[in-house]
C-alpha cells in the first residue's frame, strides 16, 4: 500500500516538474557557453532563483567561475532607473542566485562569468508579472 502511494506520489511530482518548464536561455558569454535558467516562467515580482551552467570553449564545465547576475529596469514615468547586482555562489557543477525583481516589467539581465583570466557577459531581457 505505501509503496502504491510512493509511486504515485513520484508519477505526480514528475508530471508536474514536467509541466512548470523553467525560464531558460542559452548563449556565448565571450569564450564561455552559458545557461541561465530562472525557476518562475515568466519571473516574477519578488524573488526569483537564477542558476548558471558555465562551458569553456571545449565543452568542460566551469566549476571556479566568478559570476555576478546583474539586474536592471530602465527609468519609466515617475521611477528612476533601478540596478541590483547580486554574487552567484558555486554549488557542485552550477551557480546559483536569487534575483528579487522589485516591480513588474521590463527588467535587463546582464550575468557577467569570469574565469582563468577571461570574461564575458551574457546579456537578455525579461518581463516580470
Ligand atoms: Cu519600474
Amino acid at each position: 500500500m505505501k509503496k502504491a502511494l510512493t509511486a504515485v506520489l513520484v508519477v505526480l511530482l514528475s508530471a508536474g516538474v514536467a509541466l512548470a518548464k523553467d525560464y531558460e536561455v542559452k548563449k556565448k558569454a565571450g569564450e564561455f557557453d552559458a545557461v541561465v535558467t530562472i525557476d518562475k516562467n515568466p519571473p516574477v515580482t519578488g524573488d526569483n532563483n537564477v542558476t548558471v551552467q558555465v562551458k569553456d570553449a571545449s565543452g568542460k564545465v566551469v566549476k571556479d567561475a566568478k559570476v555576478v547576475v546583474d539586474y536592471s529596469m530602465p527609468a519609466m514615468p515617475g521611477m528612476a532607473p533601478m540596478n541590483y547586482k547580486t554574487d552567484a555562489v558555486a554549488k557542485g557543477d552550477v551557480y546559483k542566485a536569487v534575483m528579487n525583481l522589485s516591480m513588474a516589467g521590463p527588467w535587463n539581465i546582464v550575468v557577467k562569468i569570469t574565469a582563468g583570466g577571461k570574461s564575458g557577459n551574457l546579456k537578455f531581457a525579461i518581463d516580470a508579472k
